[in-house]
Parts: C-alpha cells; structure tokens; sequence
C-alpha cells in the first residue's frame, strides 16, 4: 500500500438515499476528476481553485455518456483532511450512479481505498496523531451524546496534551541524566538524587491519574450490566421489553419461558446501560432448565445492578425469599411488577431483607410507572458508576497497555535511583518508557499496530 497512490472509494453507506459520495485522495484526484467530469454548455472550470463546489455530469468519456448529475467539490493540499489533493463527488445516492462513479475513477487511475486509509493518511502525513485518528472511530461509533463528546475532546487532542505532559517531564530529567553522563556540561547545576526521585514519583502520579480517569470514563462506552433477576413469570422479559420498547423476549403465562440470557443496549440518561433479561430462578429438573439457570447465576456476579422482579399480584413463595438471600443487597433495586392486578404481596416481608433498598411498584405490559423507575435506574447507575473526576477520557486498551508498560518502566528507574545505580542504565529506563508513550500518539508505531487500529474504520472513513 503506497502513499503515492491516489485512492477512491465509497464515503457514504451504498443503498438508495438523497445522495452518495465518491471520494478520492491523491495527486492524481484532480486529473482524474477532469477527465470523467464535464460542467454544464462546457462552462470553464477553475482547477486552482479550493473548497469549491462545481456543478455538473460524471460522463464516461470514451463513450462521452452520462452517468449521473453531480456536485463535485475539490478540495486542495494541504488544508484537507488528508492534507492531499481531495474530490469528493456527490452523486444521487443509488447503488448503480454510485458505483459507476467509482469505477470510472479507479478506470483513470485511482485505486480503491482500504477501510481508514484516508484517516491513517491524516495521520501519516502528521495531521493528526494517532490517539486522535483512533478517535474518529470513536466519533463514527458513538452511542451516546457523552460518548460523542468525549471522542470529540479526543480529537481535539485532550489525550494528546496529557501524554505530552508526562513525555515533557519523563525528557527533561532524561535531559539531566545525560548531562550527568556527559562530563562537558559540568557547568550545569543538576537536580540531586531526592529530587530527581520526587520527579519520578510525579511521572508516575500523572501516569496513575490518566489510568484512573481511563477506567473509570469507559462506563460510557461499555455500559454498566442492569440484569433483571427473579423467580419464574414475574414479568422479567415484560420488562425488558418495556424498557426496549419492541418485543425483544418471549413472553408467555407458562413459566420458564425464558431460558438463554438476552442482552440489549439502552440509553437512560445519557447512561449506557445493558439490560440483561434472564431465566427465572427456580429449583427445576430438566438439563436445559439447569443450563438457564446457571447463566442467570453467572450474571448475576457480573451484575453492576440487580432489578429484582417480584410479582405483586402473587404472595411471596418461597422461591422468590430463597432468592432474596442469595443477592448482592446494595446492587439490587426491588421492582414490584403487575400493580395493574390486584395486589397479594407483602411488602413488609419484602422490607424485612431489602430494608434500606428502594422499591419501585410498575406494571410492565401497562406501562405504568415506567419513568419513576427509569429514574431510579439513573440514580443507581450514578452511585454504581464511579464517574472520573475530570474530564472524561476513553483510553484503549492499545494506549492502556502502553501507559502500564511506561509505569513499569519508569519504576525500575525510580528502584535503579534507589538502589544508586549507573545513570546510564536509569537512562535507559526513562528512553524505554518515553518509545513506549510514543505509541499511544503515534510517534514509535510499527505497520502491524497501524493495520490492526484502521482496519476497524468502515470503508471511506
Ligand atoms: N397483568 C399483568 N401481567 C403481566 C405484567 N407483566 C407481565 N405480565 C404477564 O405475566 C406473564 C409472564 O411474563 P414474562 O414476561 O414472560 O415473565 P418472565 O418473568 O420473563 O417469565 P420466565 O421467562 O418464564 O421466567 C405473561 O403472561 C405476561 O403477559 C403486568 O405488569 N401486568
Ligand atoms: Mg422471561
């Protein structure tokens, strides 16, 4: 794959829409979009110009037959967003004027486009860094408006500022211990041992924090896990549904209807949260039924909050009490389903084992309360979710690994400090973990990282 090439592709879904873009990137986009694009009564085009927009028909120009009524923008180097030469051709948005449009500019020259090639151009051609390359994925995948904004930050460059901050600290005392090694800069006053320690100790407090507000900013991407548990026909997949608004579970008046956990994703809040709807706990005797209940257990550890199901219009059997023992309380908020039937649950025996826990009495097919309980939900995910402190960050695993790997390595120099070893070898401590936070901006990268981060792009991104 060369940088040489000119590329093309898609930048739009291929389906039928009000329009469908072609792009191309490249020294060659220009040339090729003057062979295939002709402007109404031959009317001049200005080819110097940028940012502009022209109106007019991609023809086939061996046969000079229309393929489609287009708007072409050109857009010149460097101020693009590949910092190449860029055409983007906005065609109707049908599969065939689309395709045409795009074989007739890899017929001129063009070549098609890998998934995030344009992106990884933006960032080959130093645009942008590569924390801030990963972002535009993040901005395309947003799920939430949170998890948009922070993608946003980070393309900004606020996971950039903080890297460069720890790299700022790790190169000036790396700066010193070169000094210190090399006697022609005897003229300098060098910082002692416990200052160069206390230095140290700041590196790895300012990498520390960056880990902490990582983990604790990835509830917004992730999702805390919500799985709704209780005894047989309570109403658990009515409530999932509910919550879904669409028939997502079977429901039926048999019990042990459910019997696979079913996991969906939904938005309270601004909160991600995984509605998890699983089998109903029950002593049950078929291998399948075993099998259900077994996962309902499972998730249940994996539980960030518990929605307890019960049925109000049952009195509480001894399958729902052998069930309220065995549940983490503080995670657990009690639902009291059916409130539209008369009600037959004693809900001071309820109190007696959730005593300080909220219960929330709905009707799951009549929609009755659902907003008071989405709210306690909200209240839940807010004390359940240890929310950073700062500016939220989403820091991949790649850029985790990374950050760890430059901890470890600036306390082997903070131990060589200790321990009065040769500054060259807490040099070289200090250059390994400086490479290993280049990574994360892009700055050390090999070919094999590069690939495994723009594959996940869709194509024309
Ligand atoms: N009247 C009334 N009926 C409900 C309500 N919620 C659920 N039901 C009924 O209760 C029965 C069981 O509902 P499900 O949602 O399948 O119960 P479940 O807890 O998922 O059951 P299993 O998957 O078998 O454990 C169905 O007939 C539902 O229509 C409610 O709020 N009011
Ligand atoms: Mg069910």
């Amino acid at each position: 794959m060369s940088l040489e090439d000119t590329i093309s592709t898609f930048s739009t879904p291929v389906g039928e829409s009000g329009i469908g873009i072609v792009r191309m990137s490249g020294e060659r986009s220009f040339s090729i979009a003057k062979k295939i694009f002709r402007s109404p009564q031959g009317k001049k085009i200005d080819w110097t110009s940028s940012f502009r927009t022209h109106y007019g028909w991609i023809v086939d120009p061996e046969a000079e037959k229309p393929v489609d009524e287009v708007l072409l923008t050109l857009m010149r180097a460097p101020k693009t967003y590949t910092r190449e030469d860029i055409v983007e051709i906005n065609c109707h948005g049908g599969p065939i004027p689309l395709r045409k449009s795009l074989e007739l500019t890899l017929k001129f020259g063009a070549r098609l486009a890998e998934p995030g090639e344009f992106t990884k151009r933006a960032f080959l051609k130093g645009r942008i860094d590569l924390s801030q390359a990963e972002s535009v994925l993040d901005i395309v995948q947003a799920k939430t408006e949170k998890d948009l904004e922070i993608a946003v930050h980070q393309l900004k460059g606020d996971l950039s500022g903080k890297i460069d901050g720890i790299k700022k600290k790790m190169v000036d005392l790396l700066s010193y211990l070169e000094a210190e090694i090399d006697f022609s800069y005897e003229d300098i006053v060098l910082p002692t041992s416990q200052e160069k320690e206390s230095q140290l100790k700041q590196i790895l407090r300012m990498i520390d924090s960056l880990l902490e507000i990582g983990k604790t900013s990835r509830i917004y991407r992730q999702g805390l896990k919500t799985v709704i548990i209780g005894k047989s026909n309570v109403g658990k997949s009515s409530l999932l549904n509910t919550l879904l608004q669409k028939e997502r579970a079977i429901v039926s008046r048999s019990p042990g209807t459910t019997r696979d956990t079913i996991e969906e994703m939904i938005i309270i809040k601004g909160f991600p949260l995984w509605i998890i709807d699983t089998a109903g706990l029950r002593e049950v005797e078929s291998q399948v039924e075993k099998e259900a209940v077994r996962r309902t257990r499972s998730k249940i550890e994996e539980a960030n909050i518990i929605l307890l199901v019960v049925d109000g219009s049952c009195p509480l059997g001894r399958e729902d009490e052998s069930i309220f023992r065995k549940i983490e309380k503080k995670k657990t908020l009690v639902v009291i389903n059916k409130v539209d039937l008369p009600q037959k649950v004693d809900q001071e025996r309820i109190r007696y084992f959730f005593p300080c826990q909220q219960m929330v009495e709905i009707s799951a097919t009549q929609e009755i309360n659902l907003a008071q309980l989405k709210e306690e939900i909200a209240n839940f995910a807010l004390k359940e979710a240890t929310l950073p402190t700062s500016n939220p960050l989403i820091i991949t695993l790649r850029q985790q690994c990374a950050l760890e790997l430059t901890k470890q390595h600036v306390n082997r120099a903070l131990g060589g400090l200790r321990k009065k070893f040769s500054e060259e070898l807490i040099a070289l401590d200090l250059k390994e973990g400086i490479s290993r936070l280049g990574e994360i901006t892009g700055e050390v990268v090999t070919d094999e990282i590069l690939d495994q981060i723009f594959s996940h792009f869709c194509i024309g991104k």
